[in-house]
């Protein structure tokens, strides 16, 4: 037979065999430990109580501003209608600084007649920038190399023309130079380089520096050609990919000892690869930059204006618009007819 439970929880209290409160409740039921029994504790009873479920508040995702990486791309291409250019070129091409280069003008002001709305990787361009052209005790300025442990970065920049048209969310991908170049030996690699098909525009970043060389011209022009041969014809690129080759380190061509010869090499090349790559139906070009003007001063910065203003030309997008219905029965379509 179990024991009745104790009427109070007071083990003192008499209120069980008399009947009256010790605490001078009356009635004895207004006794807050009347009537209550002691809860033995977990420890006592040897059970183990389950912990009680914490549910976290849901996590509230702050930009670091650094480069974007695939994940963060995926989140912000699902809120806008991005412009999208992949910077391509063996290492040490001059991928980086050109990205550098662009930050750095957008900070002095509008860059042509783009003005800067915004960015979500103002960190990634100033890290870029502080190094291609801070180190402190260097001869001159050197951009780091980019690992090719790196994943691609992408880089955003919202842009609006002057004249006050749509702003362009502009998105670049930079990554490894090895990573081209291994491609480029080996194309079964090809399909490792998943940012090319999401490129609107393919830039083939050509180092005039080496190609004006006499001495690594002939393999130089080869090799950069192969790899553009490379990438189109596995597949790198969607179908209506628009590609240009960009020429920089323009400053290196205008040293006055070799600017004549290099200039005519330069022309050379433009015209045989426009020659070769140009297709019907695809825009293919053939431009040239300047993103640090250290090797000839007077060149100063060349091209990035014109570069910008390519990669953000607003899109010819198809015509939705249903066409005006002429004497139309409806209130609605008569209405749209006079628009
Ligand atoms: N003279 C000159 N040097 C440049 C120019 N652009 C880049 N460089 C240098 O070329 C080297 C490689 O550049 P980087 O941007 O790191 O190449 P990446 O590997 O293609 O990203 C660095 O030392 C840069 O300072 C340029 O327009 N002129
Ligand atoms: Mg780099």
């Amino acid at each position: 037979m179990s024991a009745a439970p104790l009427p109070c929880l007071r083990p003192e209290c008499k209120v069980a065999q008399t009947g009256k409160c010790d605490l001078k409740h009356d009635p004895v039921e207004l006794c807050p430990n009347y009537g209550k029994t002691a809860q033995p504790s977990p420890a006592a009873s040897g059970e183990e109580q389950p912990t009680p479920r914490r549910t976290a508040p849901a996590a509230v995702g702050i930009s670091s501003g650094d480069t974007m990486e695939w994940e963060d791309l995926e989140a912000f291409s699902r809120g806008h209608r991005m412009r999208t250019v992949s910077l391509i070129g063996e290492p040490r091409s001059g991928k980086t600084t050109l990205i550098a280069a662009i930050y750095a003008s957008l900070c002095k002001g509008a860059i042509g007649n783009r003005v800067f709305v915004g960015s979500r990787t103002l960190v990634g361009f100033a890290k870029r920038h502080h190094l291609a052209l801070l180190n402190s005790e260097r001869r001159s300025p050197k951009t780091p190399r980019t690992s090719s442990d790196d994943p691609t970065a992408f880089f955003h920049l919202a842009l609006r023309p002057n004249d006050g048209g749509p702003i362009s969310q502009l998105i670049v991908s930079d990554r490894s130079g090895e990573a081209y170049q291994a491609a480029r030996q080996d194309t079964a690699l090809v399909k490792n380089l998943t940012e090319l098909r999401l490129a609107e525009r393919a830039c083939f970043v050509l180092n005039a520096a080496k190609l004006t060389n006499p001495e690594r011209h002939a393999a130089y022009s080869r090799q950069f050609k192969q790899m553009i041969y490379a990438f189109r014809d596995n597949g790198a690129f969607r179908d209506n990919v628009a590609i240009e080759v960009l020429a920089t380190k323009i400053d290196t061509t205008k040293k006055p000892d070799r600017a004549a010869e290099s200039a005519a090499i330069l022309d050379e090349y433009e015209a045989q690869i426009v020659d070769e790559f140009q297709v019907a139906g695809i825009e293919f070009g053939f431009h040239r930059v300047c993103a640090l003007p250290k090797s000839h001063l007077e060149t100063g910065y060349l091209g990035l204006a014109e570069t910008v203003a390519r990669w953000t030309t607003p899109q010819q997008l198809p015509d939705v618009v249903q066409p005006a219905v002429g004497d139309a029965f409806r209130q609605i379509d008569r209405l749209l007819a006079k628009w």
